[in-house]
């Protein structure tokens, strides 16, 4: 109850200026009544406009500033807010509040993201997915500003400027968009060995997600936990998605990618309009500070991960998104999340790579939001008062009242007091430092390759041809064959045959050569550190795949009818009411937009054309059952467009359930169908034809059929 107050208050906030009604007129920003907002004043009918419009003048300057420098990473965003529910008290560890009271709610704002595209471009593109949480607690604000990917392509934030400049279109001609297929990104890639295991997980299928809720979200770094007592542990966090983590094929992301760029945005969106909200696990990994080196990396090197068989994740809290934003750029770009946003009981670790972020995060927020005041803009504020000594500042909002902005004072009665640790008061872990200056390298992050190949080894047969795929795909884009035979070199030091199969495609020989990585010190043994002898203590880790993922629910799964005159509909409705009995949503999709009429008389109004959508956009396909359906489906002018859409949803390997009497399309569709016993295929003749269909959509796709139909 207090978290939907609290929840509201926040949307309180946002929402003054959100509705229309009757009595609202159109007004100037000085709340002049607008008489006229059609025409400016001009001196005569068709004489110049007067300098003295001072109505055209203010609307047309807002208009000129509308735009804000978009974000220099993570620009294309989707958001919603959502509720944090902990189940499990981790006070052990923590005396952060909103992880000790059990079932403790606590509102918060998510932003997912790409990387490296600009605001407009497409969601489907091959990258990391952003996964940035403010968790709006009654001791301030605290964000977790995490990736669907828990490690990351560099170990020290000095090379984050690098990263980026190598993945972000090239400079001369701003191209290649949100897409990292180009020279500069493989040249520093094939030269950065520190980031081998980053690109096993960005060459995998996790970077084409089928949706922002069926992706793992991850904090990457290691921060502490700490406790009443001031008892230290390292801590990872995770959040798993309730409907498991799920993927596109290739092929499918770049052809949504031209049928419906905001794919990703869309079906956030429509999910929590209906209702159907997104939900994760949220748990950690904790180890005593005592147990710091007790593994074969160091935690805080950030390209390595904690296998899960080393230290299990703990499920503690759930993390649901329920409510859409109001306004996009009030909300999804105006939110600043920062990794300094801390509250007590939750620390820093020494991460060269955190440490780097915790300077540029305020930093970059003062560029694109344009002052020190940016915590004043709704979705930023704190649920706790703020107050300080702070004054001033571009577009400050808060009245500050009285005399005094200084600490100690007398003349304010003292106040703000700085608060005591029983207070809430924040205090840094004590932690003892010492060190020569240095510039350099850790011996215990040199490791390159180990966790790379963890990776590999975990991944199903089908997870690993995507991947080998799309290294196929991205580095036969690269022009410069010297950087496609380093990178065929690095695959090498992770799995011969990969290493082979990928050559061979893109023209190289393998020579596995050690690079000249800057970051490997100079005294240390490359041999031994890069030799295929050095095997990570897990060899093999279940949770590393999506192959092993939740696949037992068709909850928020689009279905797509096909549908012609003349349908069954009487089949069509008792499919359509199982499915979406089962939490899935139905689309009819018929040969063009006028109402289809079922062979029982009733009238059905179609969502989509087979012209204007894709089967890419749908989970399955159920091609309604009817003679007289099929036959206008496989008339001159509509069969192609209803072959494609068999034909792609059988290349990516989906269910497609054909109703009694649809053989006419179903005999010129893809003749492979009848090649094998396809278990993605569902026919009338299938046994237990509905049960068939839906467990096939709750196993996603049926990948292993991809194999199998190439052999
Ligand atoms: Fe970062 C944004 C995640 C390393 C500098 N980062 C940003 C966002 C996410 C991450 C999710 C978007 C937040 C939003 O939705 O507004 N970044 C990460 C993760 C990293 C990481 C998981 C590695 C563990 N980042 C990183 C480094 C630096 C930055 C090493 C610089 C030294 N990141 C930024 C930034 C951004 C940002 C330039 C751009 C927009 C913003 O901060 O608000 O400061």
């Amino acid at each position: 109850m207090k978290n939907n107050l609290q929840n509201n208050k926040k949307l309180d906030q946002l929402d003054a200026h959100s509705t229309s009604n009757e009595n609202e007129k159109l007004t100037t920003n000085q709340g002049l009544k607008i008489n006229n907002n059609q025409d400016s004043l001009k001196a005569g009918d068709r004489g110049p406009t007067l300098l003295e419009d001072f109505i055209l003048r203010e609307k047309i300057t807002h208009f000129d500033h509308e735009r804000i420098p978009e974000r220099v990473v993570h620009a294309r965003g989707s958001g919603a807010h959502g509720v944090f529910k902990l189940n499990k008290s981790l006070a052990a560890y923590t005396k952060a509040k909103f992880l000790t009271e059990t079932g403790k709610e606590t509102p918060v704002f998510l932003r997912f993201s790409t990387v490296a595209g600009s605001k407009g471009s497409t969601d489907l593109a091959r990258d990391v997915r952003g996964f940035a949480i403010k968790f709006y607690t009654e001791e301030g604000n605290y964000d977790l500003v995490g990736n669907n990917m828990p490690v990351f392509f560099i170990q020290d934030a000095i090379k984050f400027p690098d990263l980026i400049h190598a993945v972000k279109p090239e400079p001369d001609n701003e191209i290649p968009q949100a897409a990292s297929a180009h020279d500069t990104f493989w040249d520093f890639i094939s030269l950065m060995p520190e980031s081998m295991h980053m690109i096993m997980w960005l060459m995998s299928d996790r970077a084409i997600p089928r949706s922002l809720r069926m992706m793992e979200g991850f904090g990457v770094n290691s921060f502490k936990f700490i406790n009443e007592e001031g008892k230290v542990h390292f801590v990872k966090f995770h959040f798993k998605p309730k409907l498991g983590v799920h993927s596109v094929a290739w092929d499918e992301a770049q052809r949504i990618s031209g049928v419906d760029p905001d794919f990703h945005k869309r079906d956030l969106w429509e999910a929590i309009e209906k209702g159907a909200f997104p939900e994760w696990d949220f748990g950690v990994q904790l180890i005593p500070e005592e147990d710091e080196h007790k593994f074969d990396f160091d935690l805080l090197d950030p390209s390595k991960l904690i296998p899960e068989e080393e230290v299990p994740v703990q499920i503690v809290g759930t993390l649901t998104l329920n409510k859409n934003p109001e306004n996009f750029f009030a909300e999804t770009e105006q939110v600043a999340f920062h990794p300094g946003h801390l509250v007590p009981g939750i620390d820093f670790t020494n991460d060269p790579l955190l440490q780097g972020r915790l300077f540029s995060y305020t930093d970059t927020q003062l560029s694109r939001l344009g002052s020190p005041n940016f915590h004043e803009i709704p979705i930023n504020r704190s649920i706790n008062t703020v107050h300080n000594n702070q004054r001033d500042g571009h577009m400050r909002q808060q009245i500050a009242k009285g005399k005094t902005s200084y600490e100690p004072n007398s003349i304010g009665g003292g106040c703000p007091f700085q608060a005591m640790m029983s207070e809430g008061g924040f205090t840094s872990q004590e932690e003892r430092v010492s060190g020569e200056k240095v510039r350099r390298r850790s011996q215990s992050f040199v490791d390159h390759y180990s966790q790379a190949k963890l990776f590999y080894n975990s991944q199903s047969e089908p997870e690993k041809l995507h991947l080998q795929n799309a290294l196929i795909f991205e580095l036969s884009k690269v022009t410069i064959p010297e950087i496609r035979e380093r990178m065929a070199g690095q695959l090498a030091f992770i799995d011969d045959l990969l290493a082979q199969k990928v050559a061979d495609k893109i023209g190289v020989k393998v020579k596995k050569l050690n690079q000249p990585n800057q970051s490997i010190p100079a005294d240390a043994n490359v041999e031994e550190l890069q030799s295929k002898e050095r095997e990570p203590k897990t060899k093999v880790s279940e949770a590393l795949s999506m192959a092993n993922t939740i696949k037992n629910t068709i909850k928020s799964r689009k279905i797509g009818f096909i549908v012609g005159n003349g349908a069954n509909g009487s089949a069509l409705n008792e499919l359509k009411t199982k499915l979406e009995g089962e939490g899935a949503t139905v689309e009819i999709i018929a040969p063009s937009l006028a109402p289809v009429k079922t062979d029982d008389g009733s009238s059905l109004t179609p969502k989509h054309s087979l012209t204007s959508i894709a089967s890419v956009c749908f989970d399955a396909l159920y091609i309604s059952a009817g003679e007289e359906s099929t036959k206008e489906l496989v008339e001159p002018q509509n069969k192609h467009h209803a072959l494609n859409f068999v034909n792609e949803a059988y290349k990516h390997c989906k269910a497609i359930y054909f109703g009694a009497g649809t053989e006419e399309l179903y005999n010129i569709s893809n003749p492979a169908f009848r090649k094998h016993e396809d278990r993605a295929i569902i026919t009338s003749e299938n046994k237990n034809p509905e049960k068939e269909f839906i467990s096939a959509i709750a196993g996603h796709r049926v990948w292993d059929l991809e194999l199998e139909r190439n052999s």
